[in-house]
């Protein structure tokens, strides 16, 4: 472990006056975890608890998690020239991180913590360390390096990170770190249902019919030698759900289905198409990367930009690009 780096990190958080922190541009339990972690983290050592910039709404699921308040999706934050830290989490998106960046007139220091292989190491300080579970549990490592121990609610935010990231401890990304991390979070006082009912015990009736809709359609696809499956706009509006309740498809079916690659497509209201890929054995970040995307070896996806999804007639589903008018 880079010792010197978590404590580096510690003390540029203890040094800024104005300090930001951001989640992944996609909201997820390890990137709102890790950050609302580092909220308490503030908090512990004395320090004015940050902002944290989310780029959409939090997902419900989420409601129970502390520190909420101090999120917002005002991006007129960073057009402050007081701002002079900005710490992100979770996110490999260099593209994304530059965007809200261009918004400053002077060029804050940026840390970037995170796990994604495809991590373009954009910040001026990087923690990226690629075979962690999750971000949640480099944060922890940072706890520790520096003799402190996460309250009882930042160990929350962090277990509710690494059961996301590693589906319940199920997935690849599970390895002796994410128990033993996880361990010492419920040490800390984090409950272990909490973390879990975000992941588990809350879809909706509707929310479940429209993962029917994507059980029926599995297939095996001879384009992607994948076993791909879909949900269209279609299904979200005939079930009036929104995209938040379909978040977890791809890690619940790669969990149950017999088959070693998985993709899920899926039609945003932005009118692109979302891949997302699990695989037991195949390097999916590279097809991820080649497509403008990111992620993990096991876990990746990409955007195809002004485009929809379309039932052949053989039966299959495929992206189909929209015409340009
Ligand atoms: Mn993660």
């Amino acid at each position: 472990m880079d010792v010197i780096r978590y404590k580096e990190i510690l003390e540029e958080a203890r040094r800024a006056e104005h300090p930001l922190l951001v989640c992944d541009e996609r909201i997820d339990g390890d990137s709102l975890g890790s950050a609302l972690a580092f909220v308490d983290l503030f908090k512990q050592l004395g320090l004015p608890r940050p902002r944290v910039f989310v780029a959409a709404d939090i997902p419900a699921v989420y409601h129970h998690l502390p520190h909420l308040d101090t999120t917002t999706r005002d991006a007129t934050m960073f057009s402050d020239p007081t701002v002079d830290l900005v710490i992100v989490f979770d996110c490999s998106d260099d593209a994304y991180v530059e965007r809200l960046l261009e918004r400053a007139p002077l060029r804050p220091k940026v840390i970037n913590i995170d796990h994604h292989k495809t991590n373009a190491l954009y910040g001026d300080i990087n923690l990226v360390v690629v075979d962690a579970p999750a971000t949640a549990e480099v944060v922890y490592q940072l706890f520790d390096a520096n003799g402190l121990t996460p309250s009882a609610q930042a160990a929350a935010c962090l277990l509710t990170g690494l059961c996301f990231d590693t589906t319940a401890f199920s997935n690849s990304a599970t390895n002796e770190r994410a128990l033993e991390t996880a361990s010492r979070l419920v040490l800390c006082g984090a409950r272990v249902q909490d973390a879990l009912r975000s992941l588990f015990k809350s879809r909706s009736v509707s929310a479940l019919r429209v993962w029917g809709s994507a059980l029926e359609r599995l297939h095996l696809h001879p384009d992607y030698g994948a076993v791909i499956t879909c949900i269209t706009r279609e299904d979200l509006e005939k079930n009036a759900i929104g995209e938040e309740e379909v978040e977890g498809l791809s890690n619940f079916l790669s969990l149950v289905t017999d088959t070693d690659s998985l993709f899920v497509l899926r039609e945003t209201p932005e009118g692109d198409v979302k891949v997302s890929m699990r695989s037991q054995t195949r390097d999916v970040s590279e097809i991820a990367r080649e497509k403008g995307g990111g992620g993990h070896a096991r876990a990746a996806g990409y955007t195809v930009k002004g485009a929809r999804l379309a039932c052949g007639e053989d039966g299959c589903w495929r992206v189909e690009l929209k015409e340009k008018k």
